[in-house]
């Protein structure tokens, strides 16, 4: 389906972001220092190896090993997150895009290990927001922060520039709680083949890559994957969401109960 509605609800005036209408994505190549990006991952290694969290919902470990793979609501784990959430550099890029106040409807940091790190398959998040947590309409943003170079070779993510005007509904129904089996390898909520073959020939593959503490920038539904990551070098990013205050959750289109708070954020208080 063609998508009705705006990519872009402000206007924007970093010029990093001139092409994000058109491919739905832009990316900033030092948006964090390295000196940044060696404090926060200070606490995101904690955050990880926190024997404490291990029982915790937010903690995701990998299907076949015991190994971390994503851990949630980091931006109430860690203070430091915290505070670079609000910053102008931060959630003013989704401000200048959702042209209104935003809140944080997910964070995350994704931690794809060096040999057995395994990827995620094609998918566009705005599917699973609107089927799964009731967002009404694609006016959310995401900021993916490398915490780790991210290289072409190591599970980098891949997007396809130009498929957020598509919006691509899934076949199936949404089982009761299979929110943490989906997070582990997502099976229920991802296109066809044959969706994604058409979009991959009109749209192309690209890859985000870059130093730590570049980042991508990129619309609830452009189409993103990635594969496993078999060398030695770690990829671990930090993935923040933001949604704009007027585009708060409802009941879910196409679940039988909505994911939990620290999977997708309820309370719209404006980040500032
Ligand atoms: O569940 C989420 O909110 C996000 N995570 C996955 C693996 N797929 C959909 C969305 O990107
Ligand atoms: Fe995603």
């Amino acid at each position: 389906m063609d998508r009705d509605d705006p990519t872009v609800w402000g206007e924007l005036s970093a010029p990093e972001l001139a092409s994000y209408d058109t491919d739905g994505y832009a990316i900033l190549d030092e948006l964090l220092t390295p000196a940044e990006v060696a404090e926060l991952t200070t606490d995101t290694d904690r955050l990880a190896t926190d024997a404490d969290l291990r029982a915790d919902d937010r903690v995701v470990v990998e299907k076949s090993s015991n190994r971390v793979r994503s851990v949630f609501e980091v931006h109430r784990l860690s203070t430091l997150v915290a505070e670079l959430v609000r910053q102008e550099r931060i959630a003013g890029l989704a401000r200048q895009v959702l042209g209104s106040e935003v809140y944080l409807h997910q964070s995350r940091v994704n931690y794809m290990p060096g040999f057995t790190g395994t990827g995620f398959y094609w998918h566009s998040d705005f599917e699973t927001w609107h089927a799964e947590d009731g967002m009404p309409a694609p006016r959310a943003v995401s900021l993916s922060i490398a915490l780790t170079d991210n290289h072409p070779c190591n599970g980098s993510l891949m997007v396809m520039p130009g498929s957020h005007r598509t919006f691509v509904p899934c076949q199936g129904e949404t089982p009761p709680d299979h929110y943490r089996a989906s997070l582990r390898e997502q099976r229920i909520g991802v296109p066809a083949q044959s969706a994604l073959a058409d979009l991959a020939d009109k749209h192309g593959i690209a890859q985000f890559t870059g130093a730590r503490g570049a980042a991508l920038l990129f619309d609830s539904n452009l189409l993103h994957g990635s594969s496993n990551n078999i060398t030695p070098l770690p990829r671990a990013n930090l993935f923040l969401v933001f949604n704009s205050v007027e585009n708060a959750l409802d009941t879910p289109y196409a679940a039988p109960a909505p994911r939990p708070e620290h999977i997708a954020a309820r309370d719209v208080t404006p980040v500032r």
